[in-house]
């Protein structure tokens, strides 16, 4: 599938598969036909039993037997019950970089290449023990900044998208099946399933796919966190309210309207989600070249976050009017001053002592994570979303072609494109620069 030069799947590969630098214990993993012998002329004892572990020691093999690496644990895993599918053997040695990288050494002489970032779990999805799905889902896991993120990567992990995708393909192959046999029988017009079935099989099909596409934008947010942005008028607090927010003083606060010029970013989770926090500029018409740069950049964010705080205070005289838009929530802030009058649909705050934060964050919670949509297996990647709309696209046409008695060779090109779509998403007939840039995104070792 890939051209050997790049990943030569006949190699056996070794590298450091926990982060590299001193600790407890460092693990290589060594996986490909040879590990087994690579690892036994390194090792002072006979290699455990599969799924098994044994103590010895590491020697260095190029000068004499007698000089010992380290002593080590060596666990096997027997193709193809291990994690790429092919032989592999851990060895964990103390965590040493030195011991690491003298270990590594020993390895390569007697045969092995480094593994590339991503590369085992590559094999793993060569070698068919999880899909492409699964296998971004071990980066997400590996990558996840929250507790929700990291949620939803393990549900996927199990490979629930893989098999939402296998349960529609098997209907709509089914489908095209008779479409195929129909078209043999073109000459005699014979109709081998009646119009209503192939209809009912779409639109269960189309339900099925609908379900995977609802829950994309809750998991995408889950996994990639929510954009907010902080906006407002100078003065009101926003720097403050940035500060309470993310728990650092990072912004200056400061009486001196403009103080913010400069986007700041920073984050912190609600409800086990990440909300990347942005303050921004007050919004104002000034002689300023620096801070109208200010201003520009803050409403240039604001265009991109996925929900808008604004700020009023109560010390000044305007209040935009609150829209009932989920995107932007209108604070009302300095409430420790005293409010006269609490515009509507104002949340009242003290970016000050704390009042009314907690409000706030359930807001923000609120306005972009609904709990009530995707299934157990939600799709959460661009990527994802791209492929199922377009098998989505495919079977709505297929479903009006069947409708207005379309010839059966136009259903089944649509049926095709349907499965072909379905199965960019799990990575069968998958193309290499695709592949390039998922495993790219794996640290080595994984
Ligand atoms: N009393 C009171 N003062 C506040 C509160 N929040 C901010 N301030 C003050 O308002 C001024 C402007 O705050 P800052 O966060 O720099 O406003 P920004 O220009 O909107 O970023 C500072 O002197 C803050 O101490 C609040 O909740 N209550
Ligand atoms: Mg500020």
């Amino acid at each position: 599938m890939r051209s050997s030069d790049t990943y030569n799947s006949d190699d056996t590969i070794a590298a450091e598969t926990t982060p590299p630098g001193r600790g407890g214990i460092s693990v290589i993993r060594v996986s490909g036909a040879d590990a087994c012998r690579i690892v036994g002329e390194v090792f002072d004892r006979e290699l455990p039993e599969p799924n098994c572990h044994c103590y010895g020691r590491l020697m260095r093999i190029d000068r004499n037997r007698d000089e010992q690496i380290d002593d080590v644990v060596v666990s096997y895993f027997k193709a193809p019950h291990s994690y790429t599918g092919d032989d592999v053997l851990e060895i964990s040695t103390h965590g040493s970089p030195i011991v690491v990288a003298e270990a590594l050494d020993a390895l390569y002489s007697c045969g092995a290449r480094p593994a590339k970032p991503g590369e085992f779990t590559l094999r793993a999805f060569l070698n068919e023990r999880i899909d492409l799905t699964q296998a971004e889902a071990v980066a997400d896991l590996i990558n996840a900044s929250s507790r929700e993120a990291a949620q939803l990567a393990l549900k996927q992990i199990k490979g629930g998208i893989g098999k939402a995708v296998s349960t529609i393909s098997g209907h709509i192959m089914q489908l095209l099946t008779q479409c195929e046999l129909e078209l043999d029988f073109v000459e005699d017009d014979v109709e081998l399933m009646s119009r209503k079935e192939k209809v009912r099989i779409v639109e269960e099909a189309l339900e099925d796919i609908d379900g995977l596409l609802s829950g994309y934008q809750r998991s995408r947010r889950l996994r990639q966190g929510v954009t907010a942005v902080i906006t407002g008028p100078p003065n009101v607090g926003k720097s403050c309210l940035f500060n309470m927010l993310i728990e650092v003083s990072r912004a200056i606060v400061h009486p001196e309207p403009g103080t913010t010029r400069d986007v700041l970013h920073g984050s912190c989770i609600i409800n086990g989600v990440r909300f990347d926090i942005f303050d921004t500029a007050g919004i104002r018409t000034t002689g300023s070249e620096v801070e109208d740069e200010g201003v520009r950049r803050a409403i240039e964010t604001a265009d991109k976050a996925e929900i808008n705080i604004h700020v009023s205070s109560v010390d000044i005289d305007y209040y935009p009017n609150s829209s009932s838009e989920k995107r932007t929530i209108h604070v009302l802030n300095k409430i420790d001053l005293g409010t006269h009058n609490l515009p509507e649909n104002y949340l009242p705050i003290s970016a000050l002592r704390g009042d009314g934060i907690e409000d706030l964050k359930n807001r923000m919670y609120g306005a972009c994570i609904d709990n009530n949509s995707g299934g157990e297996s939600s799709i959460s990647r661009e990527r994802h979303y791209i492929a199922v709309s377009r098998a989505r696209e495919a079977l709505n046409k297929a479903k009006e072609g069947i409708k207005d008695c379309h010839p059966a060779e136009i259903i089944a090109e649509e049926l095709r494109e349907t499965v072909s779509a379905m199965d960019e998403l799990t990575g069968k007939n998958s193309l290499e620069s695709l592949l390039d840039n998922i495993f790219s995104e794996f640290c080595i070792g994984k």
